[in-house]
């Protein structure tokens, strides 16, 4: 029995399995125990669904796609699998019936923290929306022993502590040691010519990992749908070395799948990064062309019943290594497996900064992989004579081609490799087209394709904030919860001022809730009166938290030195990790923890404002972070940001978007229009312009302005610090490399916005309004709907039916 179907069936059930499993009553099982038990419980629950959803699959011969990601965010399931089913509160109240509090339970669960920051979380939307509009959609991924860092803060420094979240065991993974496969590293290859003429190739490798895959269900929302998301975790493999050896073995092997790789937007990491990117795209292809030839009798139809997405170029090997599996192994000829790869793959960038376009020392792919090196080599020479015979571009062909300078270029490799190419938002693909990969666009404009990105209103509306979901729901109904679309029928009520003030008692609501994890866990005390004013993402230079950071050194010099200056309270919140070895990203965190000390101490300023700093930003503090802001800071270099997604879960929990005409602001404020949202600063082309022209000068700025000046001089006038060498990086940023994202610039227009926003907030029904149009506006970013896009345009999969 693992179906219950009601509350006695649940608490039998639970009851039965706390024993089995323990030898204890419930009363003396330990709190962890029931965690345990819950959580297989309802995985197990999950399981029946996932093997109705795969004899659906193979019976009526549906397609599949597969999401190959290096980062998958998954944040915590409980709470999310339980709403999804449909159970959360026969659970709740079959717990409580037992003594138990579902909420002490739910808060054992660690983060998978399985990525870095929007690129892996966007991953994790996708899964939920795949499963929750019965799309058949799963997720190949590493299962890191430690996910990405926790960060601490000591001594206003970010401090890195290993994030060991499977130390209480995962009870959502299923090990599956039946579908194990090899993965080969180095060694050399052996040809010849077989008696029927075609080419034998053997690799023989120096390295042999065993691949196994541990498998978390992935359950919709009010349907039997469940995917697979499948982390491959590498083991020894039997026989693969001499015992002399073993230790060595042992280690090289633990290692590919130790860490996520702490890297957001650079480059980093090399040699056992390309092993880690190899591994799982290895792992992952042999498994589906082995469930392919379970349903048909070989692979001439896999890209019919297949399609891979690469989430950016970490997983862009797959070309290489599907063309390596189809002719080494299944005979194919060059042509018919190009064509099924191309079919396959489709591939999505997610970034233009050049630093992040992923570039491999040839040298470095050659010991490693060497078939699949020269695998690479052909496609580069057969595309190079592609471009300048038949295309008749032979200008274009130093450009695109895969292998130059000593490097194997990833995104060019994945561009020709695939049948699409899609941006993250409007903006973004509109600058891949024009500008990063106009080449390419000439070449095959047809793959060219936009995705604007969304997020998973069930996680980041309904489930985190079910304050606010009531308030909806008396106001328009439950439709929204399948259709987020219907969000937009709020408009209709927006001017209603009953359900201005109800809006904002929820926000008032949900801003005590953050108070009280702020004050519980830094002891400081915020006043939920003021505006919280948020700013939550990675820490990077492009996304210029130091903007922030001066726009409030400013207002504090300007209210000390004036007593009759003052701005309405506001609380400034930061949450970033910085890559441990950014060293200006950790600099930035200092200073925000070095003004705070000084604002947040001086009691002629801390009425008015606090600057907070919430550690170890992740999934589950972004559920309590997002829900609580008034203002919601997008304030990255125009034409920087691909999309961001953030933006997207403030908005939906009605929070206003302060920020720059970059990634996907450009298309919130389309929907909620420039009086709903506060925009500033430089665009996309003024920045290119500047560029272009060389017409910039940071010092111009500097010279003009006397607040600019006081602000950046107190980066290194020990205003903040005693320590001289503090900040000194910050500054030299600025001042002596031409302040390469424009902070300066655009300062005057940032500060001037802030006081827009406080104005705006004077106003408390106008304040309330903007809010509900920004929700009811926030439908499109739904990633249901992003994701019916994916499967229309680029996957052409279809809802298929599990009774
Ligand atoms: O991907 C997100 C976007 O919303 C963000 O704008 C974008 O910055 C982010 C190398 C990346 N781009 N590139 C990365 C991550 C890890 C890594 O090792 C690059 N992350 C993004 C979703 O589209």
């Amino acid at each position: 029995m693992n179906e219950f179907k009601n509350q006695r069936e649940f608490k039998e059930e639970f009851k039965r399995r706390i024993i089995e499993r323990y030898g204890r009553s419930i009363e003396q099982a330990h709190i962890t125990e029931k965690y345990m038990i819950l959580g297989e419980m309802v995985r197990d629950y999950a399981s029946f669904h996932s093997k109705e959803t795969k004899d659906v699959i193979s019976d009526k011969g549906e397609k599949q796609m597969y999401y190959f990601s290096m980062e998958f965010l998954m944040g915590r399931l409980l709470t999310n699998n339980l709403m999804n089913l449909g159970i959360y509160d026969i659970v709740k109240e079959g717990l409580e019936d037992l003594g138990i509090d579902l909420n002490e339970l739910e808060d054992l669960e660690s983060d998978a923290g399985l990525g870095n920051g929007g690129l892996g979380r966007l991953a994790a939307c996708f899964l939920d929306s795949l499963a929750s509009l019965n799309l058949a959609g799963n997720g190949n991924c590493i299962r890191y022993e430690y996910g990405l860092f926790k960060q601490k803060i000591v001594n206003n420094e970010q401090v890195e502590v290993p994030d060991q979240w499977l130390s209480l065991g995962n009870v959502w993974e299923v090990r599956k040691p039946k579908h194990a496969v090899n993965v080969k590293f180095g060694g050399h290859v052996d040809m010849w010519m077989g008696e029927d003429g075609k080419a034998i190739v053997n690799h023989v490798p120096s390295l042999i990992v065993r691949a196994v895959p541990y498998d978390v269900p992935i359950v919709g929302y009010d349907t039997k749908v469940t995917n697979t998301l499948r982390l491959w975790s590498a083991e020894v493999a039997d026989d693969a070395c001499d015992a002399a050896s073993l230790s060595e073995y042992v280690n090289e092997v633990r290692e590919i799948c130790r860490n996520v790789y702490p890297d957001d937007s650079t480059e980093h990491g090399k040699i056992l990064r390309l092993k880690q990117q190899y591994f799982f795209v290895s792992a992952g292809l042999y498994n589906i062309i082995d469930s392919h030839l379970k349903n048909y009798p070989n692979l001439d139809n896999f890209a019919e019943k297949n399609a891979i997405q690469l989430n950016d170029t970490h997983p862009v090997l797959c070309i290489p290594e599907l063309m390596r599996i189809l002719m080494d192994e299944y005979k194919y000829e060059w042509d018919q497996a190009w064509d099924i790869t191309t079919k396959t793959m489709a591939y999505t960038n997610h970034t233009v900064l050049s630093e992040a376009l992923e570039k491999w020392p040839i040298q470095y792919v050659q010991d490693l992989l060497p078939r699949v090196y020269m695998i690479i080599e052909e496609i580069d020479r057969r595309f190079k004579y592609w471009v300048s015979h038949d295309m008749g571009r032979a200008d274009l062909m130093n450009e695109c081609c895969v292998l130059k300078d000593g490097q194997v270029h990833m995104a060019n490799l994945a561009i020709i490799g695939s049948h699409s190419v899609n941006g993250v938002a409007a903006l973004h693909t509109e600058i891949l087209i024009k500008d990063v990969m106009k080449n390419f666009y000439d070449i095959y404009p047809a793959k060219f394709n936009n995705k604007t990105n969304g997020i998973t209103h069930r996680r980041w509306l309904i489930y985190s904030n079910p304050q606010l979901t009531k308030l909806l729901e008396r106001t328009i109904g439950p439709d929204f919860k399948k259709n987020p679309e219907r969000l937009i029928d709020l408009m209709n009520y927006v001017d209603d001022p009953r359900l201005q003030k109800d809006f904002m008692e929820v926000k008032m609501e949900r801003k005590k809730i953050l108070a009280k994890y702020i004050k519980d866990t830094l002891g400081i005390e915020v006043d939920v009166n003021s505006i919280f004013d948020v700013q939550a993402k990675r820490l990077h230079a492009y996304k210029r938290q130091l903007l922030n950071v001066m726009n409030i050194i400013h207002l504090y010099f300007k209210m000390k030195s004036d007593p009759n200056f003052r701005i309405y309270p506001r609380t400034f919140i930061f949450a970033a990790k910085a890559a441990p070895s950014y060293t200006f990203a950790k600099e930035v965190i200092k200073l925000i923890h070095c003004v705070a000390d000084k604002v947040n101490n001086d009691s002629d300023i801390n009425p008015y404002m606090k600057v907070v700093f919430i550690p170890n930003y992740g999934v589950s503090i972004a559920e309590i972070l997002m829900n609580a802001a008034d203002v919601s800071e997008q304030i990255s270099t125009a034409g920087k940001e691909a999309s961001g997604t953030g933006n997207m879960k403030f908005m939906m929990n009605g929070a206003l978007t302060l920020g720059t005409m970059d990634g996907a602001n450009v298309e919130i404020v389309e929907r909620v229009g420039y009086d709903n949202a506060e925009i500033f600063g430089l665009r996309a082309d003024d920045v290119a312009l500047i560029r272009h022209e060389n017409s910039y000068n940071v010092w111009d700025k500097y010279n003009k302005n006397p607040d600019i000046q006081k602000i950046v001089n107190s980066f290194v006038d020990s205003t903040f610090s005693n320590d001289p060498k503090d900040f000194k990086q910050i500054y030299n940023e600025l001042m002596f490399k031409n302040d390469e994202y424009l902070l300066l610039a655009d300062f005057e227009a940032y500060a001037h916005a802030q006081r827009n926003i406080e104005e705006k907030y004077r106003d408390e029904a106008a304040w309330a309004r903007a809010c509900l149009i920004n929700i009811a506006q926030s439908g499109f970013f739904s990633s249901d709907r992003t994701i019916k896009q994916y499967a229309d345009e680029i996957w052409d999969i279809h809802p298929i039916k599990v009774k």
